[in-house]
């Protein structure tokens, strides 16, 4: 057998007898056209034993690629000064047809160029190979994968992030599973990559495989998280599941505890939802929905956080904190060390003048090329933790059968046209005009003008490998044979009054969850309206009592669900026109955005463009 000699030829025997033991052909074909094109010094192969993990724990730090902190288990892991977010221009599809709508390259001429820059980006380096699952192990929502990275922090993050899959791929050598190819390159002094100008990402449908070179960024690099989205939404759409980039989370109500998913484009508070005080978390990032026996069932694909730290406070996300300040196994990237400390944006602490940071040895002022200041964190900086490291771990987190979904909850950033909570008419109403109408303003995170709103479906447009109707079209029919429908809400926390401040605050998320999770149970009545059921404000009142021991104004009430018009009036337009502009969209999208215009026509026209609630109290 040529391969298992190519193998052994090229492992020691220890890490040979590991793979061998798989007495898997997929794997071993797999790995070895890899070895052979990336040639690096020596393979590492990752079982699930303590050993194995702890040996990456170690190489981490002996390569540089973390630096121990202060706080025992805490490391840093600095990515380029140019590589600090998922790059979307590079991400692409490997097709033999365009997709429209999606970045797609031909097929030969993208793995040419992948493999190409592929050969020899090893060499003098250590491969590591990883058996890992997404969701949890023996479930059938699961999925397993084999990672093969030369970044020792990319297989690091991977053991926090995912469970392991040694175990069960030795037990079933005719496993299927996802493939990912991650090399950092040519590093420069500071441990980067060093061609950026060759980051490439591309997706293998027809292999499930996905490449990723010359970057080290998690959302780039780490297979089992935004690549491996991207391959199970097309897994998804064969099998009629959905794969989504959603929370999971537990809403308690005195011993009763209800499950919700939820989706927000990135910076727009998905993280700090799940994590809220008194509420219980499965997951923050990406979900898997199955149906079953007449019901919607979820399991976060993760075990671990891989979340943004700026604003991150004691008094705003103590939670967090606390997993953040105690001795654990945390990874911080792209933000400032002095003395082994941490430091971050809206960490409301007195931050020093100078430290490393990821743009090298840092002081207040410094430039990059471009004469832009660099600040002393990045606004994408991150940790990465194990859930179980917070206080308000789910153990249902582990729970194969996933857990029984009632509520869907889309938000994003929204200045002017949303109220801060509302329930959608009927399923398909909450998929036409809350999911595929989700937009969101730009942040000064990210790159180009701030305050735009960008059209972002189901907070998964990034991710999205199928054509965009169709996707919807899955959505509208996951329902269709449910006995219980999980009843879809919207939220906005970033609501203003006319002078442009925000109408609520960072902690009255908690309320809204507790209204949603009682609507689930039909035990509060709601105020039906042209774009859904929204709160009385008798109802918010006690909430907020209750929640937050806080006295909640009518006035604020009003300033919040008065129904404005006009901005929901040219949602609908926008939303239209981008739907009028792509092929094959669902019929049934326009319809339920045009019964929804003529109910806001026609409510204008009885009572003006700011109608207050009341109004559509019958
Ligand atoms: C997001 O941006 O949605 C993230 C981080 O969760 S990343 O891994 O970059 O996708
Ligand atoms: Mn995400």
């Amino acid at each position: 057998m040529q391969v298992l000699e190519f193998l052994e030829k090229r492992l020691s025997p220890q890490e040979f007898n590991k793979l061998a033991a798989l007495n898997n052909n997929k794997v071993f074909d797999f790995v070895t056209k890899y070895i052979e094109l990336c040639n690096p010094a020596s393979v590492f192969v990752r079982t699930d034993n303590s050993s194995d993990i702890e040996y990456i724990r170690k190489r981490a730090i002996e390569l540089k690629e973390e630096i121990p902190l202060k706080i025992k288990g805490h490391t840093v892991h600095f990515d380029g000064l140019y590589d600090q977010a998922r790059d979307k221009e590079n991400t692409k599809f490997l097709v033999s047809k365009d997709l429209k709508g999606l970045n797609c390259i031909e097929r030969e001429k993208g793995l040419e160029e992948i493999h190409k820059l592929l050969r020899n980006i090893m060499q003098g380096k250590e491969m590591y190979i990883l058996f890992l699952c997404l969701g949890p192990p023996n479930s059938d929502f699961s999925i397993y994968a084999v990672q093969i990275t030369d970044s020792s922090y990319v297989a690091h993050s991977e053991d926090i992030l995912y469970r392991p899959a040694y175990k069960t791929f030795r037990e079933n050598p005719k496993i299927d599973f996802f493939k990912y190819v991650h090399s950092q390159g040519e590093l420069d002094n500071l441990n980067n990559s060093k061609n950026i100008d060759k980051r490439r990402i591309y997706i293998d449908f027809l292999e499930n495989i996905v490449y990723s070179v010359n970057t080290q960024y998690a959302g780039n690099t780490i297979g089992l998280k935004k690549p491996s989205l991207r391959l199970a939404i097309r897994k998804a759409d064969k099998e009629g599941w959905l794969a989504e980039h959603m929370f999971v989370m537990g809403i308690n109500n005195k011993g009763r505890k209800t499950y919700f998913t939820g989706a927000f484009p990135s910076f727009c508070g998905k993280t700090s939802t799940c994590m809220v005080e008194g509420e219980s978390i499965i997951g923050d990032d990406i979900a898997y929905l199955r149906k079953k026996e007449g019901r919607a069932y979820a399991v976060n694909v993760e075990r671990g956080i891989f979340g943004i730290i700026k604003d991150v406070s004691p008094e705003d996300d103590p939670l967090i904190w606390e997993a953040l300040n105690k001795e654990g196994e945390v990874i911080f990237t792209n933000l400032l060390i002095k003395d082994g400390m941490p430091f971050w944006q809206g960490d409301k602490r007195r931050h020093p003048q100078e430290g490393r940071n990821f743009s090298g040895d840092w002081f207040e002022g410094k430039k990059d090329k471009q004469g832009n200041t660099i600040p002393p964190s990045h606004p994408n900086a991150r940790y990465t933790i194990r859930l179980n490291a917070l206080a308000n771990y789910d153990p249902a987190t582990e729970n194969p059968q996933g857990v029984l979904i009632r509520g869907i909850i889309y938000g994003g950033r929204d200045s002017d046209t949303w109220p801060p909570v509302f329930e959608s008419l009927d399923w398909e109403h909450g998929v036409v005009t809350i999911a595929a109408s989700l937009e969101s303003e730009t942040t000064s995170a990210t790159l180009g003008k701030t305050g735009i709103r960008k059209f972002n479906l189901m907070a998964n447009l990034d991710f999205l490998s199928i054509p965009m109707g169709k996707y919807i079209q899955n959505h509208l029919n996951f329902a269709q044979d449910l006995e219980m429908v999980p009843i879809i809400f919207g939220v906005n926390y970033f609501l203003k009054d006319e002078r442009g401040n925000y109408l609520t605050d960072i902690q009255d998320k908690r309320v809204w969850l507790k209204w949603m999770e009682k609507r689930v149970h039909k035990e509060l009545p709601a105020i039906k309206t042209p774009i859904g059921f929204i709160p009385y404000y008798e109802d918010l009142k006690e909430l907020f009592q209750e929640v937050l021991s806080k006295n909640f104004p009518k006035s604020v009430y009003l300033d919040c669900f008065t129904l404005r018009i006009n901005q929901n009036l040219a949602k609908i337009e926008r939303i239209k026109k981008t739907y009028q502009d792509l092929k094959n969209i669902p019929e049934k999208v326009f319809k339920i955005l045009e019964e929804q215009r003529e109910r806001l026509e026609k409510a204008k026209r009885l009572f003006g463009e700011s109608i207050p609630p009341e109004k559509f109290i019958s």
